[in-house]
Parts: C-alpha cells; sequence; structure tokens
C-alpha cells in the first residue's frame, strides 16, 4: 500500500511556507503527522492531567463555540482554567490550519468549528459497542447529524506526560474502500430518511450520501478479517506530537494511548483545493448518482 502517513518537521503552529504537496497529501486522505509539534501544558495545568477531571456521565470534555465547558468535574476556579487551557490548544489548531491550508482560512466563514476535546481516558480499557468502538478502522460518519458531503478536517495531539505513544492503524485510500464495500451496503431509501427525520434520530434529512457513509462506517467495523487482514499500518504518534487529518476520508482505529486534545472543523467539499478529491465526489463517481439532493 502507498504510503499513508507523511511526517513534516515543524516545530511551531504557524506554518511559515505552506507546501502545496503537504496539501494534496491530506485531501488525498493522508495523515500528516508533525513529530516535533506539541501542546504545552502550563505548571499549573499539570493537575488536569488525570482522568479523575472527566465527568463520568460525559465521554469527553469539551469547549464549545461559546467558551462553555462541557463534561468537566472541579470547582468554578478549576472550569475556568479548564476552559482557557481547552481554548488554547483551540487557538493553536486554528492557527496551523490557517497556515498549512491557505485558501480554506480564505473562506474562513465556511470553515466551522466544532466544540474542541479534551480526552484524558486510557483509549485500553473503554468498553464499547462495536459499533461506537473507535479501535476498529472507520471512517468518521454522523448517525444523527446529516453533513451533505461537508468535510470532517480533525486535528489531534498527543498530551501524555509521561511519553506515552498515541497508536492508530491507518487503513487503505477511501476510494479502495469505497469499491470493496459499496457492493455490499443496503440501498438508501428516502421513505426510511424521511421517518428517521420525523422521529427525531437525525436533526436533518439523511442524504444518500450520508446513508453510504454510516454504511461503510458500519461495514469496516463489522467486518473481522477486513479489521485483521486489510490493508492497514500502524503509526504510534509520540508523546508531544500533532497530527491532521480528514477523518471522515482516511480509514482509522485508536488501538493504545490516553491523553490527547482534538479539534474539528467542518469545510465545505466545494472549498477545497480539489473538491475531486473529496468523499462525495468519490462515491458520486462510483454510484453515478448525485446523493445530495
Ligand atoms: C474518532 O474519534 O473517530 C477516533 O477514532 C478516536 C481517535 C483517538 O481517540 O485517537
Amino acid at each position: 500500500m502507498e504510503q499513508q502517513i507523511l511526517e513534516i518537521d515543524i516545530a511551531d503552529w504557524q506554518v511559515s511556507t505552506p507546501n502545496s504537496a503537504w496539501i494534496s497529501a491530506l485531501e488525498a486522505g493522508k495523515v500528516l503527522y508533525f513529530p516535533h509539534l506539541s501542546f504545552s501544558f502550563t505548571a499549573d495545568e499539570r493537575r488536569f492531567l488525570t482522568p479523575a477531571i472527566r465527568d463520568p456521565k460525559s465521554r469527553n470534555i469539551s469547549l464549545d463555540a461559546n467558551g462553555k465547558l462541557k463534561g468537566a468535574l472541579g470547582d468554578a476556579a478549576d472550569q475556568e482554567a479548564l476552559a482557557s487551557m481547552i481554548g488554547r490548544f483551540r487557538a493553536q489548531a486554528q492557527q496551523l490550519i490557517h497556515s498549512l491550508l491557505p485558501a480554506y482560512a480564505d473562506s474562513r466563514s465556511e470553515l466551522r468549528m466544532a466544540p474542541t476535546s479534551y480526552r484524558p481516558m486510557q483509549v485500553e480499557t473503554r468498553a464499547q459497542s462495536w459499533r461506537a468502538d473507535d479501535r476498529r478502522l472507520h471512517v468518521d460518519a454522523f448517525p444523527s447529524r446529516p453533513n451533505y458531503g461537508e468535510r470532517i478536517l480533525r486535528v489531534f495531539a498527543n498530551v501524555n506526560p509521561d511519553g506515552v505513544p498515541r497508536i492508530w492503524r491507518v487503513g487503505e485510500p477511501f476510494e479502495d474502500v469505497a469499491q470493496r464495500f459499496l457492493p455490499r451496503v443496503k440501498a438508501y431509501s428516502r421513505w426510511q430518511a424521511q421517518a428517521l427525520h420525523a422521529l427525531h434520530v437525525t436533526k436533518s434529512l439523511r442524504s444518500e450520501y450520508d446513508h453510504l457513509m454510516l454504511q461503510l462506517h458500519d461495514a469496516m467495523k463489522s467486518d473481522p478479517a477486513y479489521q485483521k487482514d486489510g490493508p492497514q499500518v500502524t503509526q504510534p504518534f509520540a508523546a508531544g506530537s500533532v497530527w491532521v487529518c480528514f477523518s471522515d476520508q482516511t480509514p482509522h482505529a485508536v488501538m493504545a494511548g490516553q491523553y490527547m486534545m482534538e479539534q474539528t472543523l467542518h469545510l465545505p467539499a466545494a472549498k477545497q483545493y480539489d473538491p475531486g478529491a473529496s468523499p462525495l465526489a468519490i462515491l458520486r463517481r462510483l454510484t453515478g448518482r448525485a446523493l445530495t439532493e
């Protein structure tokens, strides 16, 4: 399999010379790995390096667009300090994306930031259903929030204080995934999509694109032979490193690690450097249908 990880040796969140080879690699579904770029905790923030800071009722700790912190325990001062730490990561992740991908920044009003998350839990001990289990190779797809082909761009930082890497598996190019699984997926049913919307299972009508992405997500995760023997590489992301990928395109699975910061950004596929490289364009080509009507 072609190399799926591209290492970039910079140590500053502001990229001084954006590079078109990096941009095409990212849009081709590769992971950009910055082994020497890190998010730092202040001495005071080191007290947040414990899973006990998370409210057990929430999966993650997150900071929403209005600066509201969710999912954390602690008094008002703790919560404020934690929000400020997560906000600093958000600003740095945004700076990286804006300087690495200047055309995305030009359409800044269309680059929409999702809540920023801090994940202090250990990956290996998480118990989940197969569908929610991110230790299985998958592409991201949202069951309740149809996105009509909008891209899911994510910035991850391993902030482990003890040098423990975050270990991912990274799979084959999206087009190969689609060619492999499309023949097995259930056909789209518009009336079913309408029923899901009427029942508020989905926040808007699930498009055929969203249906196919969910089917690919489930088909990958529920296939043990693919999980074990499908084309893939194991990639440890070092403590004190950052990586970026389009998680709706790059098959990924997390196998081990603890303490991560994460920022998701959404971008219309039409605003990419090469919209033809997007999952929407690939699926349209392979099915011969518009998928978002
Ligand atoms: C996902 O959020 O889709 C993941 O696979 C999680 C990645 C991670 O926890 O490192």
